[in-house]
């Protein structure tokens, strides 16, 4: 279960934010008021949501979960790769440091961007990707290692993160589309196959047995709620049009 969860609130210049899609600029307004309805589903499920105020300089930096890996057991700062984004690790230490003691770090040459790093239990799958290199993964694996947990690598072929493919909803359920519905890896788990019509909706994020997807996408929509989850649409427009999904917008832990 988790409790608590941080978020950052999206500045007017996300308009100069990162991004390989074609949908258009991004409307600050709207992405405000679609990010406050995030947070309310968050605190609906039960979580203590800690709002980190805008910050015009990092125009991604609403994207916090790229920047920290939260574990039970530790706190790791990733070094991002995009160099627009190496900056926004400072502030996540400091907001992170009220809840860790434990606080690791991902340091040059290695890159970490955690929508790269998929927790299934005590085992990290890490994307090896434009963004995460294999230096980072494996600075990742041995910081996971000392604290008791696992990690292992999957190479990335078209999208941007691991986690723009999978989302892990427990009870041994994976949703997962494109490069990743054969992947060998996830052989044993149970895998919610997401048509590549929705492949946005691969990006939905399990809040202690809700799950949050974007508003949208039925096929996806019906075949979570069919498995017994409760399931939450919430309007992600604006952050799509940054390549940006649901798990990008929080840390949870
Ligand atoms: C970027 O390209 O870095 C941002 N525009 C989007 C980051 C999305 N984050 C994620 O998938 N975890």
């Amino acid at each position: 279960m988790f409790t608590n969860a941080i978020v950052r609130t999206p500045g007017k210049s996300m308009i100069k934010g990162l991004t390989t899609a074609h949908l258009g600029m991004p409307d600050p307004e709207l992405a405000l008021l679609q990010h406050q309805s995030y947070i309310k589903a968050l605190t609906e499920c039960g979580l203590d949501v800690t709002v980190m105020p805008a910050d015009e300089d990092f125009p991604d930096s609403t994207f916090v979960e790229d920047t920290a890996l939260l574990t039970p057991h530790c706190a790791i700062i990733t070094h991002p790769g995009a160099a627009s984004r190496k900056g926004e690790t400072a502030q996540i230490r400091e907001a992170v440091s009220r809840f860790y003691s434990d606080i690791e770090e991902i340091i040059e040459p290695g890159t970490v961007e955690a929508g790269d790093v998929l927790m299934v239990g005590g085992h990290y799958y890490i994307g090896l990707s434009g963004r995460t290199n294999r230096a980072g993964a494996n600075q990742l694996m041995q910081i996971l290692e000392g604290y008791g947990m696992t990690g292992s690598t999957i190479e990335l072929e078209h999208v941007l993160h691991l986690k723009t493919g999978v989302a892990y909803l427990e009870h041994n359920n994976l949703v997962v589309c494109g490069e990743f519905v054969d992947n060998p890896e996830f052989a044993r788990l149970n895998k919610i196959v997401v048509p590549n019509q929705e492949a946005y909706a691969a990006n939905s994020i399990w809040v202690n047995d809700t799950v949050l997807v974007p508003a949208g996408y039925p096929i996806t929509t019906r075949k979570i709620a069919d498995l017994g989850y409760a399931v939450v649409e919430i309007e992600m427009t604006e952050f799509q049009k940054l390549d940006g999904g649901l798990s990008c917008l929080s840390l949870r832990f």
